[in-house]
């Protein structure tokens, strides 16, 4: 049969399971765009911009546990290069998305194309791998190649280029192949699930640490955690890996930068046992966690093993998979005082915990909003499936450290490429997916205004998302650690922005919070606007004046790995800066006073 290769891309894409494309039609890709436009299963979805299209294509992957895969739709060059940080946050977050781009003619020798740019160079570093098709037949194999490629082992981004000619022109295929999925596998040794389940029933002090990789384990990693009296700590992107109303959930990283409860509940720690994470520097703390000699590391990528902490145990596989074989190799094997153990650690956690709000929530915000305050407003109303999407700053320790997340609900967020502007357009993603369940996005000033005028496009898809804006009026993640370091903090104040204007231009509905008294009747406000199938712009007057404990550890371990002549001259110059600072400000109170006088 004759078939164009924008029918093929149609009809592999379809095969895969692809609800929604992301992205922007220009010249190259318009023949693509109205095959999409005649699909029954799949919609095209026009954003204001392709950063925020593969934002929102990572976000469908990210929230529908593999029911379908995000996609993009984008012209060449120009659409990939505006996309590029939404694709290096998934391929940093080992997110599975199909980025489709044209291609510039192969079928004429012209150079100087419009959008030419060699696509494969440049995806090299932002994808798993990338294709080039240049023969029709070759479509819906190398599309399927690709999807098959982003959803093993670690899951990515992977780029296919479909040349203009390629999309356009019609050729000769055969039959066409159907689709099926990659099954989740494990290599792990059966020899080394028995050693590893010998060290964690032996270990007096075994801990926990989940990671995104580990979301699929829960269950079992919930039951070996009560089996050999273990507390539990989360990754910053795996935060919703575990419930956090488990006795022995202690909470996000377990090193200098982790909460109390973390902190405590690992403090002796003797034997970890990590799923699905790689030890990277924000969920180390910048690598401010002491892993035992004892580690036992289960990933789907060997290539994390011993990258930054050596492991006595190394198990490669599905974490889910894994796990559960591990937990048969636990069950039969007594763990010494595991029970009482877990008592124990379970009364200290929840002790550790209820203090760390109770310090919270007696901090003197100022007449500002105090945001344990916030998050407790906001989790009492939130269902425990909700879906919560966080951006990059002060916000997101602060949403990691005070919101708890329950069963089957989810959290997702920027992490290891840590792109800002992350939040806006990711909601829209996760609600596409499931448009029954409530999301709200917790967003900072600043990365709002980077991405904000998305909020079109959820208006025009009815998307009744709550986006809370934290408004502090700076970068505070950068500005809190500038002021640290420096006594300065330049080029952190956010532009202005008017909010409600912002609202009224965009069509979103707009709720202001400037004080904890108006915190609870506000929030109630925005959920019953959203429940109108309207996004909702709530603007919060934040009190940042209280550091999390992420910022706090992260700055000092970073400081203390300083050699000690750098030591002394960062030091220097904070007492040299304080020291201006305060005769400045004795000048300025002197001069005041005299004018006073005058
Ligand atoms: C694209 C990008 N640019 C810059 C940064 C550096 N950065 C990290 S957090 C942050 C501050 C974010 O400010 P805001 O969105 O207001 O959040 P806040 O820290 O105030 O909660 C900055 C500038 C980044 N992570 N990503
Ligand atoms: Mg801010």
């Amino acid at each position: 049969m004759s078939k164009t290769g924008a029918w093929l891309a149609r009809y592999a894409l379809e095969q895969i399971g692809v609800r929604w494309t992301f992205g922007i039609p220009g010249v190259h890709i318009t023949e693509l765009y109205d095959e999409l436009n005649e699909s029954e299963t799949i919609t095209p979805i026009l954003v204001t911009h392709e950063l925020c299209g593969a934002f929102a294509a990572d976000a469908v992957s990210r929230v529908a546990d593999g029911a379908t895969i995000g996609a993009l739709a984008l012209v060449p060059a120009a659409g990939l290069t505006h996309a590029a940080s939404g694709i290096g946050e998934a391929r940093l977050a080992g997110i599975p998305v199909i980025v489709l781009t044209g291609g510039i003619r192969r079928d004429m020798p012209r150079r100087y194309q419009l959008h030419d740019i060699d696509q494969l160079a440049l995806a090299k570093e932002l994808t798993k791998a990338a294709y080039r098709v240049l023969r029709t037949q070759d479509v819906v194999p190398t599309i399927f190649e690709a999807a098959r490629v982003a959803l093993s082992g670690e899951p990515g981004p992977v780029l296919v280029e479909l040349p203009l000619d390629v999309l356009l022109f019609a050729g000769e295929v055969g039959a066409l192949p159907t689709w099926t999925a990659p099954i989740p596998s494990s290599f792990a040794e059966p020899d080394a699930i028995v050693r590893a389940a010998e060290l964690l029933s032996a270990a007096q002090h075994p801990g926990i640490f989940v990671g995104w990789g580990g979301r699929g384990a829960a269950d079992a990693l919930a039951q070996i955690a009560e089996r050999i009296g273990a507390p539990v700590a989360t990754t910053l992107q795996g935060l919703a890996s575990f419930s956090h109303d488990h006795r022995l959930h202690a909470g996000f990283g377990f090193g200098r930068s982790a909460v109390p409860a973390a902190r405590n509940a690992f403090a002796k720690c003797d034997c970890l046992l990590a799923v699905g994470t790689r030890f990277a520097e924000i969920a180390t703390g910048s690598y401010g966690v002491r892993v035992p000699a004892q580690l036992i590391h289960v990933d789907i990528n060997p290539a994390v093993f011993n990258a930054n902490y050596p492991a006595a145990v190394t198990l490669a596989g599905d974490a889910k998979l894994v796990v559960q074989s591990l937990l048969r190799q636990i069950e039969p094997r007594a763990s010494k005082d595991a029970g009482a153990r877990a008592h124990r650690l379970s009364a200290q956690i929840a002790a550790d915990k209820a203090r760390f709000q109770a310090q919270w929530l007696a901090h003197d915000s100022a007449g500002r909003v105090n945001p344990a305050r916030f998050f407790g407003e906001l989790r009492s109303r939130l269902p425990d499936d909700a879906m919560v999407v966080v951006d990059d700053g002060n916000h997101t320790y602060l949403t990691a450290e005070l919101l708890p997340i329950f069963p089957g609900g989810k959290l997702i967020l920027p992490t290891d490429f840590n792109a800002m502007g992350y939040a806006v357009p990711a909601a829209i993603g996760a609600q596409l997916v499931h448009p029954d369940r409530r999301t709200v996005a917790i967003v900072g000033d600043a990365g709002f205004l980077m991405t904000c005028m998305e909020i079109v496009t959820a208006v025009r898809l009815q998307l009744g998302i709550i986006y809370f804006v934290f408004q502090d009026g700076e970068s505070a993640q950068i500005a809190q650690a500038q002021r640290l370091l420096y006594r300065r903090a330049p080029c952190t104040k956010v532009g202005e922005i008017n909010h409600q204007a912002l609202a009224r231009a965009t069509g979103a509905a707009w709720v202001p919070i400037d004080s904890d008294a108006q915190s609870s009747a506000a929030i109630s406000e925005a959920f019953r606007l959203a429940a109108q199938r309207r996004p909702v712009i709530v603007q919060i007057a934040i009190d940042y004046s209280k550091m999390t404990a992420f910022t706090k550890g992260t700055v000092s371990t970073n400081f203390r790995r300083f050699p000690l002549m750098q030591k002394a001259r960062v030091l220097g110059r904070i007492a040299r800066r304080t020291l201006a600072d305060v005769r400045s400000s004795v000048t300025h109170q002197a001069k005041q006073a005299k004018a006073a006088k005058a």
